[in-house]
């Protein structure tokens, strides 16, 4: 009956709404028809959502972030509806396949990896748990860039997803805010004789709101993905026009259309661009004013923002919201200072995801100024209040006072924004255990001597819809064979996992699921490669954004190490290995794109060397993103987790491999530690230092030379990496790889290179008993459960939020 209906829906959109005669129909056609009609059949769920939540007028989550990566929508709606069968069956009837109608789609990168993909399991978990949420966004033209591979190096190309429309969005060009920029401020006495600041800006720039609905897995709850878009107020200043200043009439529109252009492609390196500044205080703005809008209509006392709106810094990126709230109250909304501060900090809950230094977010005052002079005063009362508060509590403790500051004075003068939101703030956590007792002890230290109970940990999850029931369709079916169908809400029946892992009946299906899954990776690898991989062989993969904090490196250096003895030794017993990467790196990112181009040096010469290829191969697969690691996580035996202890706050792309039965390899590093817990440390390949002997190393000097010295195979690798071996004779090109790892290394490559190695034989030996890799491969899916996001939305909810889900009809 669905079937039928969606079939006659599909029709009509081909018709109506897309407008091809048959002759000029494409699959693109029929990806946007079925997309339409999939939204159709959102929209009363959406439409009731809303309503419902503004007349029971209940709390709501806005989850403020610059990044939303949210991946295709179309399977992830049919799964969540329930009807991916039934479009199977209406796209069979028109004579397609709806996984190559999926394959159409055009994927929103709107973020750079884990933090914006975080953000969009929220969001799953947010409206499968029926809690009225909001995500409030950026709408980029361009999101994260394409990754091309060219000689074996990165090439970006513009992401242009919108270039054939959007069936997911609705445009609400009457939902919109006005956002000023530069200028100056006047300080005046309104009319009852108090003091009151304007703000007179050089540049308005108008932002409107585009909706994405935000389908719950099984349920009516519908929230919205708001993402604003930059326009300028009049598309031409007609004044310049009429006196014949064509050019300058123009500017004023390109110049604010330009605000929400292009997502900056750096992943944790903050980058100090006024631009940069300039997109999250219009995204920030708009939401804030709209959230006062809302109260508004609802007929609600401003001065209960804080009982209706649970407001999440997804990281420092927003934290401007703080100071934005308070102009918003006392400016506009004639609010007394301590009033509007208690409703900010209660409203407020900021959460940290990273420690490395150059991902802390500061803004050079002058610039701050120049674009933002009416915040600059209000962060200079907040940190006045702020600091006499911190002179109260510890006395004659100047020192302390200058590290509390909001306002870093060492050097040029600049804003801190992680201090902002921790002053601006009620809730502050991290995203994995270890990662929060760093945060306590480093980089908000001070912080928490002054507020121990504002922080807690929230160890971050990722959605098993998306992440198991989507991307591993067999497993999906077994699971469901054996657990009933209810395992994707309630993750706690996969424990049940655990007693099957003694049947042999049961491993030999798992096993073929696995293979069948490599196969089809091994497919798209060799679609977009030509590289042939056997699916039968050991698949060791590494995906996340290339950085040196990550290793790819040390991964790469066992490779060569294993080249090395198989060349020496040719009868050498391993087991075959693919080793597999992906992952974009900044585009200005010296090293990382070094390291890319290391990667496809290194897969070119063993690849084409038969005195190894018939034992190990390596692939870098292109342009990683979220449509293309549906196919890798499934297909994973080994899950390469071996970032620097310390330096990886939590990580979700370990969760995923786990989630689908893959073995880590991993250090002690954020969520890992986690994931060994609840897994057991036999089902898992433990190696390296940990973060506290890394900083001792750190603190006593560290000497990489040393650790050459004292093992000549590594030396002979990296000696084989700058000879030109694997880059046809240019000794040059990984020069500076080598020099970095043997005069600096601050990531402890070397350190840890020893004890990754007899860890990857360990690997080698485990994987040899079949059934015993099987065994571990079932018990990793069966204590995953943990890392599903509805967990971690819950404790959001409970701990930090206070929101309660709400039935919607
Ligand atoms: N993270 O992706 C980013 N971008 C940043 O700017 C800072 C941190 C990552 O966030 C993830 C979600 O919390 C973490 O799992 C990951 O460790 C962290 O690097």
């Amino acid at each position: 009956m669905q079937a039928a209906a969606l079939k006659q829906a599909v029709i009509d959109h081909l018709h109506y709404s897309i407008g091809h005669p048959p002759v000029a129909m494409t699959l693109h056609d029929y990806y946007y028809a079925l997309a339409l009609a999939v939204r159709d059949r959102m929209q009363h769920r959406w439409l009731n959502t809303i309503q419902t939540n503004f007349d029971l007028k209940r709390k709501i989550v806005c989850y403020l972030s610059a990044e939303f990566l949210m991946g295709p929508h179309l399977g992830n709606n049919l799964l969540n509806l329930g009807i991916e069968q039934e479009a199977r069956t209406a796209l069979a009837e028109l004579g397609q396949d709806l996984d190559s109608v999926l394959e159409c789609e055009e994927e929103p990168g709107l973020g750079n990896g884990g933090l914006g993909r975080l953000a969009a399991c929220y969001l799953d978990s947010l409206a499968t748990l029926q809690r009225p949420a909001v995500g409030f966004g950026i709408r980029y033209e361009f999101g994260i860039f394409d990754q091309e591979i060219h000689d074996g190096w990165q090439t970006e190309i513009t992401d242009k997803w919108l270039r054939y429309g959007n069936p997911w969005e609705i445009a609400k060009p009457e939902v919109a805010c006005y956002v000023n920029w530069g200028g100056h401020t006047e300080h005046y006495r309104d009319e009852a004789g108090s003091d009151r600041v304007r703000w007179v800006p050089y540049r308005v720039v108008k932002g409107t709101a585009f909706d994405t609905p935000i389908q719950g897995y099984g349920v009516n709850n519908c929230n919205t993905l708001r993402l604003w878009s930059a326009e300028a107020v009049e598309s031409f200043d007609f004044q310049a026009f009429n006196t014949g200043d064509y050019y300058q009439a123009v500017e004023d529109k390109v110049v604010s259309e330009t605000v929400t252009k292009v997502l900056y492609p750096n992943d944790e390196p903050q980058i100090g661009k006024h631009l940069r500044l300039g997109q999250q205080y219009f995204f920030v703005s708009c939401s804030l004013q709209n959230l006062l809008h809302i109260l508004e209509l609802a007929d609600v006392p401003v001065e209960n923002f804080a009982e209706r709106y649970a407001v999440q810094l997804n990281d420092t990126h927003p934290s401007i919201g703080v100071a934005e709230l308070m102009r918003l109250l006392v400016d506009e909304r004639r609010l007394g200072w301590d009033k509007a501060w208690a409703i900010t900090v209660q409203t407020f809950g900021y959460t940290n995801h990273t420690l490395l230094p150059e991902a802390l977010e500061t803004w050079p005052l002058p610039m701050f100024q120049t674009l933002l002079p009416r915040h600059l005063e209000i962060i200079y009362e907040i940190n006045r209040r702020f600091l006499d508060e911190v002179r109260a509590r510890f006395p004659r403790d100047e020192a302390r006072v200058a590290r509390m500051s909001l306002i870093g004075e060492a050097g040029e003068k600049c804003i801190r924004m992680a201090h902002l939101a921790a002053v601006g703030s009620h809730a502050i956590n991290g995203v994995a255990a270890l990662h929060s007792d760093l945060l306590k002890a480093s980089v908000l230290k001070d912080f928490y001597e002054m507020w121990p109970e504002r922080f807690s940990n929230k160890t971050n999850g990722v959605t098993p819809r998306r992440f198991l029931a989507l991307a591993n369709p067999g497993l999906r079916a077994l699971l469901n064979e054996t657990l009933g169908g209810q395992w994707p809400v309630e993750v706690g029946w996969l424990h049940e996992l655990e007693a099957k892992a003694g049947d042999a009946a049961f491993r030999s299906k798992w096993r073929a699921i696995k293979e069948a899954n490599k196969k089809r990776l091994a497919d798209y690898i060799r679609a977009h490669t030509d590289i042939e991989l056997d699916p039968t062989w050991l698949f060791d993969i590494q995906v996340k954004r290339i950085h040196e904090y990550k290793r790819q490196h040390l991964n790469v250096l066992h490779i060569v190490t294993l080249y090395r003895r198989l060349k020496e030794n040719p009868g050498l017993k391993i087991p075959p290995r693919a080793f597999i990467f992906g992952g974009k790196a900044a585009p200005g990112y010296f090293m990382a794109k070094r390291i890319i181009k290391l990667i496809n040096a290194v897969a070119e010469t063993i690849n084409a060397d038969p005195d190894v290829n018939t034992r190990m191969k390596v692939a870098f697969v292109p342009n990683f993103n979220v449509q293309n690691a549906q196919l890798i996580y499934p297909a994973a035996d080994l899950s390469e987790q071996i970032s620097t202890a310390g330096k990886e706050a939590s990580g979700t792309g370990n969760m995923k491999f786990m989630l689908n039965g893959a073995l880590t390899i991993g250090t002690l590093d954020g969520a890992n530690v986690e994931i060994r817990e609840e897994v057991g440390a036999e089902n898992f390949f433990l190696f390296g230092l940990t973060a506290e002997e890394v900083e001792r190393i750190k603190r006593e000097r560290y000497h990489p030379t040393d650790y050459i010295a004292s093992n000549p195979e590594l030396r002979a690798v990296l000696e084989l990496i700058n000879s030109g071996y694997f880059s046809r004779g240019d000794a040059e090109v990984f020069r500076s790889v080598v020099d970095n790892l043997t005069f600096s290394d601050p990531f402890l490559v070397l350190a840890d290179y020893a004890a990754y190695i007899a860890c990857q034989e360990q690997v080698n030996v485990a994987w040899q008993d079949k059934e015993k890799w099987t065994r571990m491969s079932i018990l990793n899916t069966a204590c995953s459960g943990k890392f599903s996001s509805d967990r971690a939305i819950r404790e959001y909810c409970d701990e930090i939020w206070n929101v309660q889900p709400v039935t919607v009809k």
